[in-house]
């Protein structure tokens, strides 16, 4: 048995009740065998056995009133798994669904994916089970504060500095900012995804979603081709799908669906800025749902259904984890599809991605497609710390640059490791060796 295996066995072993945790440790494990092969020195310094363990998990309780006065009590996580390159960093996540597996499973991912950006940020994820949806903002706004009254001895600028995930934008993370001031008496940047008036950076909020595409245009640059005129299916509609669609749009590209946790709408004609405003519009301010699309507009809605089964040329998942099966990538193979781009985490299972790699198809792994969003936030701390703004151009500039530079790095490291072309091997082989080798510096830590 190789040391990947073994140390696998023992991570399956010690996790057994974390499903997703476990899948994302063993899609990196299996990218990063022939390195660990080679290179005797993470063997010997156990570095497989120590990346898998968070650096610290906080869990606390968290109190709060609804608007008739009842109390509440939600769970609260965060986790700080590895600061070998910087401070903790990584989204805050509020869905009923939350626990420790998915918000370890994300905050590894984070560690591979930050390394990858180019900037100096360790990984780190956290948040609640706590469910936004039906909330007043009110109750939002107490949920936060009460939140942070926890959190804000465990994070800070150089410390640990979350930002937005599913279920907080930049109302949450307005309210948790709030709280950080008041708690810790400094006007600090704690928290990316600020209001721009506050400390935020302009091409934040479209970051995840430009970022996804920019990489998506980097990957079909090296067939010679581009994406005008690609047809193009996109699941979700919060922050990572409304600001995928838009560059799509920009781009000359045809959005025919978006989609939210009960169905999709599948628009023949395309989407338009004017279309997508109303998505805006109903999904960040009316907090609506995505059905009421396909009443205002020609289009059908289809419940409880996702849009993979609609003919594309390209797929851009921005929605969640384990939102592709391996029907569903059977599906968009057959019908010709030859790019995934995925602006969620770990949205497509094992299986789906075993078919797109056999398949040659073009295919970006969340960690290296969706890395826009958090190094925009690296640039949002750049500024903190400078005092002083971007211009939009500036900013976009730069995530442009970082995008192309994730993806040539992607792309030889996979080459050099005798898999051209093979995208996950070659995010997981740069995403880890870059920690391991800070691990390795910075002995046992
Ligand atoms: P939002 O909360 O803004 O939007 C989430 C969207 O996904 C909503 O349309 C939501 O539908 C849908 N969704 C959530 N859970 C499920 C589910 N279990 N099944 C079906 N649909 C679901 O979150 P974001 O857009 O920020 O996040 C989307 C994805 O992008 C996540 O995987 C996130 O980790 C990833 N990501 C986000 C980044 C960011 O900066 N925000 C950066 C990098 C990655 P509904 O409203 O019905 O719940
Ligand atoms: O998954 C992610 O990269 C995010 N949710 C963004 C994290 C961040 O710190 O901006």
């Amino acid at each position: 048995m190789s040391y990947t295996q073994e140390v696998l066995e023992v991570v399956r072993k010690r996790n057994a009740n974390e499903p997703e945790f476990l899948q994302a440790v063993s899609e990196v494990f299996e990218s990063i065998e022939p390195v660990i092969a080679r290179q005797k020195k993470y063997r010997d310094a156990k570095i497989l056995e120590r990346i898998v363990e968070p650096e610290r998990m906080v869990v606390f309780r968290v109190p709060w009133q609804d608007d008739q006065g009842n109390f509440q009590v939600n769970r609260g996580f965060r986790i700080q798994m590895n600061s070998a390159i910087g401070p903790y960093k990584g989204g805050l996540r509020f869905h009923p669904t939350v626990c420790a597996s998915i918000l370890k499973f994300l905050a590894f991912e984070q560690v591979f994916k930050n390394s990858l950006t180019t900037l100096p940020m360790g990984g780190g994820k956290g948040g609640s089970d706590f469910d936004p949806k039906g909330k007043s903002d009110n109750e939002v706004m107490r949920f936060c504060q009460s939140f942070m009254t926890e959190l804000f001895r465990h994070v800070g600028p150089d410390t640990d500095v979350p930002a937005g995930d599913i279920g907080v934008g930049g109302r949450e993370v307005g309210y948790l900012f709030g709280q950080y001031k008041r708690l810790a008496n400094e006007f600090t940047g704690v928290l990316t995804g600020k209001g721009l008036n506050w400390g935020g950076s302009l091409i934040r909020p479209e970051a995840t979603g430009y970022g996804c595409v920019y990489f998506a245009q980097e990957m079909l640059a090296t067939r010679n081709d581009g994406i005008q005129g690609k047809v193009c299916t996109v699941s979700g509609s919060g922050n990572a799908a409304q600001y995928t669609a838009e560059k799509l749009i920009q781009l000359g590209a045809k959005v025919v669906t978006m989609s939210d946790s009960n169905g999709f709408i599948h628009d023949a004609d395309g989407l338009d800025q004017e279309k997508l405003e109303w998505i805006k519009d109903l999904k960040n301010r009316r907090r609506g749902r995505i059905r009421e699309y396909a009443e205002k507009f020609k289009a059908t809605y289809h419940e409880g259904k996702r849009p993979w089964g609609i003919p594309c040329d390209c797929a851009f998942p921005c929605a969640t984890q384990n939102e592709i099966n391996g029907e569903d990538a059977k599906k968009l193979l057959q019908n010709g599809c030859i790019l995934v781009s995925e602006a969620a985490n770990m949205p497509s299972d094992p299986d789906a991605i075993h078919q797109f790699v056999a398949k040659k198809i073009l295919y970006g792994p969340g960690k290296a497609a969706n890395a826009g969003g958090v190094a925009t936030s690296g640039l949002e701390m750049c500024q903190n710390s400078m005092r002083l703004p971007w211009t939009r151009e500036e900013v976009d500039k730069r995530l442009h640059h970082i995008m192309v530079t994730i993806h040539k790095n992607a792309y030889n490291t996979a080459a050099e490791y005798g898999q051209p072309g093979n995208l996950v091997v070659g995010a997981n082989i740069a995403g880890f060796v870059k920690v391991a080798d800070a691990m390795l510096d910075q002995g046992l830590v």
